[in-house]
């Protein structure tokens, strides 16, 4: 007899940040995550995270409400099912619950972690196997301030932490947002890559007048300049410019990433296992990129340690991670809720070892850090 889901818990962790994280959206002085931990009749527990960016100004799930979602309707449904039959789960829970697909990624992750932890094999083993054991993982400066950014990029630069690095703009008017761009890549020089995101802040033609700048500056992948439902104008873009354009908040479910290859909206996938409900679903969005000629990049919703972990281990099974990873976000977090923090070294993330994710949750500290 197979083992069965028998309890859920739900634990919202808030962990401030080592600075402020200035988005167009949003400024994050915390990360809240909702930590999961799917416990069954055999003594296994799965642990997984469903996280977002700066409460509802990102995603359209809350902590809270993802903690809401798990609590009153996705655990009664996983109650006395088969642990072990991950499809079969999803199967049920998609036909009772539409969208949430933030929960449904943190509630895959917990029973992937399990299933591996049974036949002590990795996440990414049970995915297909790891194509490397590492990852290489940019840093994203948002200080919000220029020379702020430019000090940290260059400590960074000088410990080999990163050598890619994301800015974060559409805050301020285009002039000012392109200008600090300019700055931090004049600063850092030629052999360190800088991609920028807008984060849906510009309009088209906004967005085609100033990429045009950022091109001639030497500026390496834009990502999301338009809003996320103008997929024909991401599409006209592409077709304009010679430097990638990246879809990120239009690319969410497999569903998007199919219609947007249909019309070559963006040359680059940001996958995130937050937006496509989990990493089976990151694996099939992979799958249309290979399909299409569309190289991924591996995205952060910025989780914490289980959520990156987790999106390490189905990035590293991809064959077309062209753009390599932004799976930074335990770094900027003052501290850690597993026993022992990943690794981060020459420009990479080394992808943990041992059954399911790799990593041990310290009780402890989530009992320091949850939210009372
Ligand atoms: C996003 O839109 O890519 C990723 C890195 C970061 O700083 O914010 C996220 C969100
Ligand atoms: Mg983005």
């Amino acid at each position: 007899m197979n083992p069965k889901i028998i309890k859920v818990e739900t634990i919202i962790v808030d962990l401030p940040t080592i600075r402020p994280h200035v988005l167009s959206m949003a400024t994050m002085y915390q990360q809240s995550m909702v930590i999961i931990k799917v416990f069954s009749d055999d003594g296994i527990i799965g642990i997984g995270e469903s996280t977002t960016i700066g409460g509802l100004s990102y995603g359209s799930e809350s902590p809270e409400g993802i903690k809401l979602t798990i609590d009153q309707y996705i655990t009664p449904l996983l109650i006395h099912q088969d642990a072990t039959n991950i499809h079969a789960i999803n199967q049920r829970v998609n036909k009772y619950i539409s969208g949430n697909t933030f929960a449904k990624a943190g509630i895959e992750t917990a029973l992937l972690d399990a299933q591996g932890k049974r036949l002590n094999v990795s996440v990414s083993t049970l995915l297909g196997g790891a194509i490397s054991t590492k990852l290489s993982v940019l840093w994203t400066l948002a200080s919000g301030n220029t020379d702020t950014d430019i000090e940290e990029a260059k400590q960074l630069i000088s410990e080999n932490r990163h050598n890619t690095f994301k800015l974060k703009i559409g805050r301020n008017n285009p002039k000012k947002d392109v200008n600090h761009v300019s700055a931090i890549k004049k600063a850092v020089g030629d052999d360190i890559k800088i991609t920028v995101d807008i984060n849906q802040a510009w309009d088209e033609s906004t967005a085609k007048k100033w990429i045009k700048v950022l091109e001639t500056n030497g500026i390496d992948l834009i990502e999301q300049p338009i809003n996320k439902t103008n997929f024909d104008g991401l599409a006209r873009l592409t077709e304009y410019f010679s430097i990638p354009i990246m879809a990120d908040e239009a690319c969410c479910t497999i569903q998007d990433a199919y219609k947007l290859a249909k019309i070559r909206g963006g040359s680059v996938y940001a996958v995130k296992i937050m937006k496509s409900g989990g990493l089976y679903n990151a694996s099939k969005i992979a799958g249309i990129g290979e399909g299409a000629d569309i190289g991924m990049y591996g995205g952060t919703m910025l989780e914490g340690t289980i959520g990156t972990v987790a999106s390490a281990h189905v990035f590293s099974t991809y064959n077309n991670l062209t753009w390599g990873t932004e799976l930074f976000a335990p770094l900027l977090l003052v501290d850690d809720i597993v026993k022992k923090p990943i690794t981060y070294k020459d420009c990479c993330l080394e992808i943990p070892e041992g059954p399911g994710l790799g990593i041990e949750i310290d009780d402890d500290k989530i009992e320091k850090y949850k939210r009372k």
